[in-house]
């Protein structure tokens, strides 16, 4: 860290509890690799990237950086990196190749997976998991539809879910059930840009509807969820000890004109599309926001009484992941059909035309600490259960070698400094609880639709190189050093 910005956060010393967890968080799809290899069945992104067109540089995830065949060099990096904690997902479709609650599980993945927990174990590494980061088995999709069939899919996911807590759940203490259910449904069934590829533009997709299908999947997601959890708590969690929850995505939204007062409600309507439509079920009222039932109407499932009774309070915490912040302007028009956003503009500029950040090499995303500090707060002040951070992090602007320049990457160091001086401050000024930080990513990896172009990890990877050969970049020095100084000594 350089001396100005020690000076800037020297306040912030011993300001994290001595038992918060940093480390970087990862997906199945996006580092494994060996995507048919040892029994693994084919997942909807297997199929996705196999299918010409999908994907922007036309590659596949089929080695990604090749993680499945190198457990210990890489826990070795993350060990010189510091980290307490790491954050990996299973891949369904290598534990039950063909995904249903009466199909065989492989043991080859199994074995797999075991590997690596011991080895992060053995070096003082503690492990989080997550069962679903998108990866649903192609066996379950041709079957039944996948999560369009709620009633067919959840025993499925839940007989998975628990093969995992009976086999993991001596040594793995901290369970995610979903990644981003909000993004998956969003860009697989709403836009159609991600597996399993379904919307209502014909041009995109052959089959969907991104008025209703979006909010069936959503529903699904959470009823399964908290029918995993009830598993849990009741066969597992006794003997286990154990936590267990979901991770939300979620980023921050301001009013275009604060003056405004229909910018001010279009920016607490967006918050509630965006991240109240899966936390309010869970953590608040077992049931959807008003402001979605308003304009959706009938589009929205109803929870059953049962169901509403067992989402609600089935997670320990709230997991969230969020990079970014938009300016949010009300539209004068009644909402279109296909509006999942709350009948809203997101813009990159105020009406003062102040910017949200600066551009990384991700159109959605720019840098914006100040946003993450006040999301911080608002997700603190309507749930008020202990915060996770399980993902955030950045791409940035021409990293295409791995050269002195993009192995300092000023870029990516300045987002995760101003990032996690904004937990800190959320800690120590506002009082929030916060448990962990985990990074995206820990090396550059497969990044679903956009390939391997959009390089997010704290380590370059040569994607040219048959071994996928790992380059530390300095944020990951900096990430080190910045929690040395914020977590109070043990
Ligand atoms: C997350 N947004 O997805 C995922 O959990 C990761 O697998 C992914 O690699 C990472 O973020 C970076 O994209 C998101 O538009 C995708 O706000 C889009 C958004 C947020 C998260």
């Amino acid at each position: 860290m350089n001396p100005q910005t020690a000076e800037k956060l020297k306040d912030l010393k011993g300001v994290l509890r001595s038992d918060f967890y940093h480390g970087y968080a990862t997906a199945a799809t996006q580092v494994e690799g060996a995507w048919n290899v040892d029994g693994k069945g084919e997942s909807i992104w297997d199929k996705f990237a196999h299918t010409p067109g999908k994907v922007k540089d036309g590659s596949t995830p089929d080695d990604a950086v090749l993680s499945y065949y190198k457990t210990k060099e890489d826990v070795a990096l993350m060990r010189s990196y510091g980290v307490t904690g790491y954050r990996f997902s299973l891949s369904w479709t290598r534990i039950v190749p063909l995904g249903g609650k009466d199909d065989p599980v492989n043991e080859k993945g199994i074995e797999y997976y075991n590997g690596l927990i011991d080895e992060l174990l053995a070096n003082g590494i503690t492990p989080f998991v997550t069962l679903f980061h998108w990866d649903i088995p192609q066996a379950l999709e041709d079957r039944y539809g996948g999560m369009l069939d709620k009633d067919a899919y959840t025993p499925d996911f839940v007989r998975y879910a628990g093969v995992c807590f009976e086999r993991f759940g001596d040594r793995v203490k901290h369970w995610i059930t979903y990644n981003e259910p909000g993004v998956y449904t969003l860009a697989g069934y709403a836009a159609g840009v991600h597996a399993p590829a379904r919307s209502s533009n014909r041009k995109l997709n052959e089959e969907g509807d991104s008025s209703t299908e979006p909010f069936i999947v959503g529903h699904t997601e959470l009823v399964s969820h908290a029918y995993a959890v009830k598993l849990y708590r009741e066969k597992y969690q006794p003997e286990q000890k154990g936590t267990i929850g979901i991770t939300l995505h979620g980023n921050f939204s301001l009013p275009w004109d604060a003056n405004d007062s229909l910018d001010v409600e279009a920016a607490q309507r967006a918050l509630e599309f965006e991240i109240a439509w899966y936390a309010d079920p869970v953590h608040k009222t077992g049931d959807y926001p008003a402001s979605m039932r308003a304009q959706l109407g009938d589009r929205l499932p109803t929870f059953t009484p049962e169901e509403s009774k067992l989402v609600l309070g089935s997670s320990d915490f709230y997991g969230m992941n969020s990079y970014t912040t938009f300016f949010v302007r009300h539209l004068k028009t009644p909402p279109h059909i296909d509006d999942h956003s709350g009948n809203v503009e997101k813009l990159d500029t105020n009406s003062e035309g102040v910017s949200r950040g600066p551009a990384s090499d991700t159109y959605w995303l720019r840098t914006a600490p100040g946003g993450f500090r006040l999301l911080l707060n608002w997700i603190w002040k309507r749930y008020g259960v202990p915060i996770y951070i399980t993902e955030n992090g950045t791409t940035a602007k021409g990293e295409t070698e791995p050269s002195e320049s993009v192995l300092d990457d000023k870029f990516r160091i300045e987002f995760f400094e101003g990032y996690i001086e904004s937990i800190g401050r959320a800690v120590k000024e506002d009082g929030v609880d916060i448990r962990s930080y985990f990074a995206w990513t820990f090396t550059d990896n497969w990044e679903w639709a956009a390939g391997y172009s959009d390089r997010f990890g704290v380590t370059f990877v040569d994607f040219e190189s048959k071994e996928k050969k790992r380059y530390p970049k300095k944020s990951a020095t900096v990430i080190k050093e910045l929690f040395q100084l914020m977590i109070k000594p043990k």
